[in-house]
């Protein structure tokens, strides 16, 4: 059994209650009972967390360090979170980077990313089925990584 995180960043808890237009109606509680659903069809474990506060957001990662993939959202850190990026650069677990709104489709300010130099990929403007495509790939890596490993 692997250990699947899934890492939301700011404001998205308010995710299915304000501007439906861009993130669409699906709230995180429903993202994360749906993510963490696939992951135990697989038989993996999946931790959830959101957190408004970077700080938090960073400690969670160091206690969870020993994780096998991450999916993250990191919200607007995602254009500004130096101390993040160098939290998921240090524990070293690989990570799917996820958007929900197509960040090259809106103010140009979005379209910096300090986390997709580090990512094994992206998922980007896909709305909130994003983070249930990343949790199929995150699932599919990890089989493959243990046929490596075996
Ligand atoms: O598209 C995404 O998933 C974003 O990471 C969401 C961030 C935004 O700053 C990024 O540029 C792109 C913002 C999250 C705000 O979430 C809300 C959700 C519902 C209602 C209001 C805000």
């Amino acid at each position: 059994m692997a250990q699947i995180l899934l890492l939301n960043g700011p404001n998205l808890n308010l995710l299915g209650e304000r501007e439906p237009e861009i993130y669409g109606r699906t709230t995180l509680k429903e993202i994360e009972a749906r993510v963490t659903a696939k992951a135990a069809g697989a038989g993996h474990r999946c931790d959830c967390f959101q957190s408004n506060h970077e700080g938090q957001l960073i400690d969670w990662l160091h206690e969870k360090r020993s994780a096998n993939f991450l999916l993250l959202n990191a919200g607007g850190l995602t254009h500004t979170g130096i101390a993040l990026r160098d939290a998921v650069a240090a524990i070293d677990t690989p990570f799917v980077e996820i958007h929900i709104s197509n960040i090259y489709r809106r103010e140009p300010f979005r379209a910096r990313s300090y986390f997709s130099d580090l990512a094994v990929g992206l998922i980007v403007g896909l709305g909130p089925q994003g983070y249930e495509f990343a949790a199929e790939f995150a699932i599919n890596h990890l089989a493959r990584a243990g046929e490596v490993a075996g």
